[in-house]
């Protein structure tokens, strides 16, 4: 064979070489990086054996206790029976007495975690700011790192509420409306943008609550979870047939007669934020759509919340503890009154200009 030939055949041999060892670099990256996944890296002791450490990568898959808390053992058998604590879908029904808040704390504190908190103030609502401020800072999280963010169209008028550690709070400007049902209903917009421009990988939770409404109990990390609902105080012994769903099919927030789990309430809700994300974009190109057909839903983004409970079931759910009404005479069952709405004068606050 002449000196080209071998030339030839040499290069060709080397051009197929490097392509090999091209592919086998690729296949050991691909193969590395399916094998790890999301859950856990493959971890290769000395001795060469195999071992998976499934690394949890949410906080709130693995709760940790620490080695020095006492506490009282709990029982399986023993526990309130006046009230359920526990849905069809197996979500945790909070009640007083059900949880141990020292455990909870305890489990919690030291994963640094971070709680975002709305709360809407807009037109002649900012006179309800200064109580429902002072009131968070007693009761809302203590102790944790919390996020307080108020929409208001008069930043001059909000309360300059003194902060722990840890804790701070922003005035989002927005316009004002002279409609308490559009303000109302914006809120997810707002709460949607806020997340994705704001929040997202800087907090870790964020609850969105009523202003016109006053904490006096403590309000912590027993509410923590996916995506969290809060029974509305109102309806809770009803028949679904009671309940106040949008009841047009031809809205987006409809119910059928005979569906409904629970009625939650439109001023108190929350979780992990890419969860309450999902539910404010739902809800605002739903209420979009139905504005679109000239459609405004009975109860404004509460009754999409409501339709939205309904399908993606909430993986905790808050008694009405967590927003009861001040008109209303306590209820034997409601040891506690957590956060509360308070008795309106509408002729001071409406209308909104
Ligand atoms: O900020 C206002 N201004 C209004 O004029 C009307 C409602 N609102 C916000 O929307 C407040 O944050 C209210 O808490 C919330 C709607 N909820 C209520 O009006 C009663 N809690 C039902």
């Amino acid at each position: 064979m002449s000196f080209k030939m071998h030339l030839l055949t040499g290069r060709t041999v080397a051009v197929i070489l490097l392509v090999l060892l091209l592919l086998g670099v690729l296949y050991s990256y691909i193969w590395r990086h399916y094998r790890d996944g999301i859950f856990g890296q493959e971890v290769r002791p000395a001795d060469g054996s195999s071992r998976v450490d499934f690394t949890i990568v949410n906080h709130w898959f693995h709760l940790v206790a620490s080695d020095y808390l006492e506490y009282q053992q709990p029982s399986i058998v023993q526990g309130r029976t006046d009230v359920v604590t526990v849905t069809p879908w197996l979500a945790p029904i909070v009640w007083e007495g059900t949880y141990n808040p020292q455990l909870l704390d305890s489990i919690y504190r030291p994963q640094n975690i971070s709680i975002a908190a709305t709360v809407f103030a807009v037109g002649k609502y900012t006179k309800f700011l200064r109580d429902f401020l002072e009131t968070a800072e007693q009761h809302f999280f203590v102790g944790f790192k919390v996020h307080v963010y108020v929409f208001t169209d008069r930043p001059k008028e909000v309360h300059q509420v003194k902060m722990a550690a840890g804790r701070q709070l922003t005035v989002v400007p927005v316009p004002g409306s002279n409609r308490w049902q559009e303000i109302s209903a914006r809120r997810m917009e707002l709460i949607q943008t806020l997340i994705e421009e704001k929040l997202q990988n800087h907090m870790d939770y964020i609850f969105c609550l009523d202003v016109d409404s006053k904490f006096h109990g403590r309000w912590g990390t027993e509410s923590l979870g996916a995506l969290v609902a809060v029974i509305h105080p109102g309806y809770y012994k009803d028949d679904r047939s009671k309940f106040p769903y949008e009841r047009r099919h031809e809205s987006t927030a409809y119910v059928a007669p005979g569906k409904g789990d629970f009625y939650y309430c439109g001023g108190a809700f929350g979780g992990l934020l890419q969860e309450v994300h999902r539910l404010a974009n739902t809800c605002r190109t739903n209420f979009e759509a139905d504005a679109k057909k000239g459609i405004e839903a009975a109860w404004q983004e509460e009754s999409h919340l409501n339709r939205y409970m309904l399908i993606n079931k909430p993986t905790k759910v808050l008694s009405p503890e967590y927003l009861w009404q001040d008109f209303k005479p306590r209820n034997p069952e409601v040891r506690i009154i957590r956060f509360s709405g308070v008795i309106k004068n509408y002729a001071d606050i409406r209308p909104n200009v």
